[in-house]
């Protein structure tokens, strides 16, 4: 029988709020979340950044010690104003990014939003340095792509989060490309009587553990005062990740800090990215607290599994 907890398993960094907009060096409205990734022995925070006109660019952190960050002095990637990129789909913003390394590149799976609404688009760096855009990769609405860092049984894999009858669940596609996408499969369901009933949508890139993929996810409830996100866990099998092994039947972080109550969308943390560290059992998530300030929690994989329960997904 699964362990029961009274508080959130995941733990605050005594820092938190790690990165506010009075650590932006642009002038910007807020910082909302961030994507995440290792590179060269440095972490690599993607923030994705309102700026004064309402729309989202991505902006690059770096830090020696993951607790700590410095931004470049402006942003890595903002809408795409010409005609050979994807100028009529990102005109509302470039939201949402997510890092997946796959060799040597680093693919960011983010969300293009216009008046056609949500959709998500593929780019890619090796340098952190120079970014460039691959393909649209889906119809609207989607949101929060993640892409799996290898291929299952010989296809690139993503999981995704098409919105339809007003419900968000998580689905699984496949590729050859990374271009074209289809097999696709419901892999998980909002759950009608939990935190997590009206949309749900994977957070970090998938985390290879002993037991399967890890994926940190958020999960959201409507409530008369307005949505509330927190974060769960789930671990999918590792030969077909359209199948849950287990998933947090209790939030693994939920809205409880001022910074995380109380912000431009009240009662949000959202993630987009955590890093396994290399002893395979501490995991640092990064999050977005009430999409005003970037904070930092961390969890034992193993304590983590003791909230993941075997069963109906
Ligand atoms: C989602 C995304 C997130 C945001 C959340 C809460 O749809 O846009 O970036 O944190 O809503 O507002």
């Amino acid at each position: 029988m699964a362990k029961k907890f009274s508080y959130d398993v995941v733990k605050r960094w005594k820092g938190n709020p790690l990165l506010t907009i009075e650590d932006i060096p642009f002038p910007c409205n807020t910082v909302f979340n961030a994507a995440c990734a290792k590179y060269n022995g440095q972490y690599i925070l993607l923030l994705r950044i309102e700026d004064l006109t309402g729309r989202s660019v991505f902006a690059l952190a770096r830090s020696d010690d993951g607790y700590h960050f410095e931004l470049e002095p402006d942003p890595v990637m903002t809408p795409c104003t010409q005609d050979d990129c994807f100028k009529e789909y990102e005109k509302k913003g470039i939201e949402d990014p997510r890092i997946t390394k796959i060799g040597d590149v680093y693919y960011i799976m983010y969300t293009a939003v216009s008046s056609y609404g949500a959709l998500l688009a593929l780019a890619k760096t090796t340098d952190f340095k120079n970014f460039e855009r691959i393909a649209l990769v889906s119809e609207p609405e989607n949101k929060d792509g993640v892409l799996f860092p290898e291929k299952i049984n010989g296809k690139y894999a993503r999981l995704d989060r098409p919105v339809a009858g007003g419900l968000g669940n998580i689905w699984i596609s496949y590729s050859d490309d990374m271009i074209a996408w289809g097999g696709s499969r419901c892999v998980m369901t909002v759950r009608d009587d939990h935190w997590d009933s009206w949309r749900i949508g994977a957070s970090s890139q998938p985390i290879k553990i002993d037991s399967g993929w890890l994926i940190i996810y958020h999960g959201v409830k409507s409530a008369s005062g307005g949505p509330i996100y927190r974060l769960g866990a789930a671990v999918l099998a590792e030969d077909d990740p359209s199948k849950v092994l287990c998933r947090s039947a209790i939030p693994i972080l939920s809205p409880r800090e001022y910074y995380e109550r109380v912000g431009d969308v009240n009662n949000v943390v959202f993630s987009c990215g955590a890093i396994l560290e290399d002893d395979g059992e501490q995991l640092k998530i990064y999050y977005g607290a009430s999409d005003t300030s970037i904070c930092l929690g961390t969890a034992n994989v193993n304590e983590l599994m003791q909230f993941c329960t075997i069963g109906e997904h």
